[in-house]
C-alpha cells in the first residue's frame, strides 16, 4: 500500500470507531453544555484536553471546590446544569462540598469524577486513589449514577441532566471509571446511543383549585407581604413576577439572592422595614423561598404575635408544611404559578390596604434616613458603612455587573446596604452561609454572562478560595475583588484567652496586603485606606476590566461577632475563671 492509501485507510478506520472520551464529549455537547469547570489529573487529563479541542470552554481551576462552586452558580444563572470535572478520590471529595451545597441551594449541577478500577476498589485492594465514590456521593446529592459501558454514556449523561434540572433542581453525581474512557465502540452505534434530553425541566402547571385558594387568601389579607426567594430568581419569570407583585400592591421582601428581581428601590420594596413587616403581616406569600432558619422557620419572635396565614409557591410538594401550616399550597413551577395567579386576578383586583402600605413605607423611610449619614463617613481606616456607602453608589451606576458577596459582617451589612437593580445579579453564601464560594462564583459569573463582576468578600471568606486569583488572571477575566480586610474573622482585635504568645483563634496577620496576591499573577493590586480611595480604585477596575484586587483596610474593631447571626452562637454558661 502506498503511503497515501494507508493514511486513507487509517482515517476510514478512525471514522468508524469512537471511544468513551469522545462519547462523553458528544453527549454533553448534544445537550447544549458549553462550559466545563475542572481540575486535571488521572484519569481525566485527556478528557479535559479533548473537551477543549472539541470547542467546549474548559476553565481549569486550582482547587476542585472552587470549580464546583463555579459550576453550581453557572447552573443557577442559566437553568442548565453546571458541569464540574474532577479526578478520583481526593479531587472528587474536594468537589463534593460544592455538590452538596448545590443540592442544598437547589442549584442544578453535575459533578463528573473519574474513578479507579471497580474490581480493585470493591475488593479494597488498594488501587490508585481508591474510593467507592458513588456510595459516598449518594446521600449528598439529588441523584448519583455510574456508567460502566461506553454504549451507556448517552443514557448516563441524559439521566444526570434531567435529574439536575427537573422538579426541584439540585446536584447530581456522575461516576466515570478510568477504564470507560478508553473503551472503543463502533462510531455509528456510539452516535445512536446518545440521547438529547427533550424538555429537561417540564412545566408543572398548578391545579386551578389551588390557584383560586391562594388568591382567596391573598384577597382576604389586611396586611399582606410577598417574600421572594432565590427559587423565584432561578425561575426566570421576571416579567410575570413583577406584574404579579405590582398588581397585588403588597409590600415585598427579597431574600438575599432574590434582591434585584424587582429593584430594591421599587416603591413596594420593604427590605428596609423587614422586622416590622414580618412581625405585623397577616398573610405571607412565599414565592420560591423556604421557611428555613433564614426566615426563623415561620414562627417565634421574628413573626410577632398576630396570627399568620401562609401561601407558598414551590415546585417541591414536600416543602409545604415543613415548618408551619401552609393554608394555600401552590405546587408548580413559579412561571406557571405566577401566570395562573395573574390570569385569576382579573382586571378588578383590589389595591392592597392603604393603611398597611402607608405604615410600612413610613417605617422604611425612617430606617433609610437613619442609615444615610453613616454611609457618608469618610473615616480611615474605614468602617463597614463608610466603605459600603461607596460601593452602593457604584452598584447603582453599574447595575449590569454581577455582584458576589461572602463573609460575616461583610455579608450581612453589604446585603442590607447595597441595593440591587436587576434579577440574578447578587450571588452569595446561600442557604448554608458557606465561606469559599467567592472566587468560583466570580469566575463562573463572568464566564456565563459575559458581564463584569464586582466581589465584596471578608478577608477570612476570601482565604477559602483566594488562590483562584491566579485563575482569574490566567483567563484575564473582568473581576474586581474587594477584600474587606479587618485582620480577622468578625473582628481583628481578638485576644488569646490563655494569655500565651499565639494569636487569638479569630485573628490573622495584621496589616496583610491581599492586593499583592493579585499582583503576583500579573493583575492589578490596590491598597485602599479610605472610602475616597476605594471609590477611585473600584471605578478604575470596572472601567478597565482588568483582574483587580483591592485590599480595603477596615477598622479591626468595627465588626460584630458572627455579623448579624451572633444569636446562633452557643456560649458556655459556666462562670469564666
Ligand atoms: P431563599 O434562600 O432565597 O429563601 P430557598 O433556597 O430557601 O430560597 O428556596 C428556594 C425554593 O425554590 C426551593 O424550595 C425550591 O424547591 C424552589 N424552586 C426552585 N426553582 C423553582 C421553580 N422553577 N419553580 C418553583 N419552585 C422552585
Ligand atoms: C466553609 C464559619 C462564618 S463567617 C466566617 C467564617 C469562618 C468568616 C467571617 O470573617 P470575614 O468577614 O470573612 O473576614 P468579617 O467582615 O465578619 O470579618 N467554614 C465554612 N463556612 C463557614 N460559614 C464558616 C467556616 C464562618
Ligand atoms: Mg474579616
Amino acid at each position: 500500500m502506498s503511503e497515501t492509501a494507508s493514511q486513507t485507510a487509517g482515517a476510514a478506520e478512525e471514522r468508524d470507531l469512537t471511544d468513551g472520551f469522545n462519547l462523553v464529549i458528544d453527549a454533553l455537547k448534544l445537550n447544549g453544555i458549553q462550559t466545563i469547570y475542572n481540575v486535571p489529573g488521572i484519569p481525566i487529563t485527556d478528557l479535559g484536553r479533548m473537551m477543549q479541542g472539541s470547542g467546549l470552554r474548559v476553565i481549569s481551576f486550582r482547587h476542585e471546590q472552587n470549580a464546583g462552586y463555579a459550576a453550581s452558580i453557572a447552573g443557577f444563572l442559566t437553568k442548565k446544569p453546571g458541569v464540574c470535572l474532577t479526578v478520583s478520590a481526593p479531587g472528587f471529595l474536594n468537589g463534593l462540598t460544592a455538590l452538596a451545597n448545590a443540592t442544598t441551594n437547589c442549584f442544578p449541577m453535575i459533578l463528573i469524577s473519574g474513578s479507579s478500577e471497580r474490581e480493585i476498589v470493591d475488593l479494597q485492594q488498594g488501587d490508585y486513589e481508591e474510593m467507592d465514590q458513588l456510595a459516598i456521593a449518594k446521600p449528598l446529592c439529588k441523584a448519583a449514577f455510574r456508567v460502566l459501558h461506553a454504549a451507556d454514556i448517552g443514557i448516563g449523561v441524559a439521566r444526570a441532566i434531567r435529574a439536575a434540572v427537573s422538579g426541584r433542581p439540585g446536584g447530581v453525581y456522575l461516576d466515570l471509571p478510568a477504564k470507560l474512557f478508553g473503551q472503543v465502540i463502533d462510531a455509528e452505534v456510539g452516535q445512536k446511543s446518545l440521547v438529547k434530553v427533550i424538555d429537561p425541566a417540564p412545566a408543572h402547571i398548578p391545579a386551578p383549585a389551588a390557584v383560586k385558594r391562594a388568591l382567596d387568601v391573598l384577597k382576604s389579607a389586611k396586611k399582606p407581604v410577598i417574600i421572594l426567594g432565590k427559587g423565584a430568581a432561578y425561575a426566570q419569570a421576571d416579567d410575570d413576577i413583577r406584574a404579579f407583585v405590582e398588581k397585588s400592591g403588597a409590600p415585598f421582601l427579597p431574600m438575599s439572592m432574590a434582591k434585584g428581581l424587582l429593584p430594591d428601590v421599587h416603591p413596594q420594596a420593604a427590605g428596609a422595614a423587614r422586622s416590622t413587616v414580618l412581625a405585623e403581616s397577616d398573610v405571607v406569600m412565599l414565592i420560591g423561598a423556604r421557611l428555613n432558619w433564614l426566615l426563623s422557620h415561620g414562627k417565634g419572635k421574628t413573626w410577632g404575635k398576630a396570627p399568620k396565614k401562609f401561601i407558598q409557591i414551590d415546585i417541591e410538594p414536600k416543602e409545604m408544611d415543613s415548618n408551619v401550616e401552609i393554608v394555600a399550597p401552590l405546587v408548580g413551577d413559579i412561571g406557571s404559578c405566577v401566570s395562573a395567579l395573574l390570569a385569576g386576578m382579573g382586571s378588578d383586583w383590589p389595591a392592597a390596604p392603604a393603611d398597611w402600605v402607608k405604615s410600612v413605607n413610613t417605617k422604611k423611610d425612617d430606617n433609610i434616613a437613619k442609615m444615610a449619614p453613616r454611609l457618608m463617613n469618610n473615616k480611615s481606616p474605614m468602617d463597614y458603612h463608610g466603605a459600603l456607602g461607596v460601593l452602593r453608589t457604584i452598584v447603582k451606576e453599574r447595575p449590569d455587573a454581577l455582584f458576589v458577596n461572602e463573609g460575616a459582617n461583610t455579608l450581612d451589612l453589604t446585603r442590607g446596604i447595597v441595593d440591587m437593580y436587576k434579577p440574578r445579579k447578587r450571588l452569595d453564601v446561600g442557604t448554608w452561609g458557606v465561606m469559599g464560594i467567592g472566587m468560583g462564583f466570580c469566575i463562573a459569573a463572568t464566564v456565563e454572562t459575559g458581564k463584569p463582576v464586582l466581589a465584596v468578600v471578608g478577608d477570612s471568606a476570601f482565604g477559602f478560595s483566594g488562590m483562584e486569583v491566579e485563575t482569574i488572571c490566567r483567563y484575564n477575566l473582568p473581576v474586581c475583588v474587594v477584600v474587606f480586610n479587618n485582620d480577622g474573622i468578625y473582628r481583628g482585635d481578638g485576644v488569646n484567652l490563655g494569655g500565651g504568645s499565639d494569636p487569638s483563634t479569630t485573628v490573622f496577620v495584621k496589616g496583610a496586603r491581599y492586593d499583592r496576591m493579585m499582583e503576583a499573577f500579573g493583575g492589578v493590586g490596590v491598597n485602599a485606606t479610605s472610602p475616597d480611595e476605594l471609590r477611585v480604585a473600584v471605578n478604575t477596575a470596572m472601567d478597565s476590566g482588568k483582574p483587580t484586587l483591592i485590599n480595603a483596610v477596615i477598622d479591626p474593631a468595627a465588626g460584630a461577632e458572627s455579623g448579624r447571626i451572633g444569636n446562633l452562637n452557643p456560649q458556655s454558661q459556666l462562670k469564666k475563671k
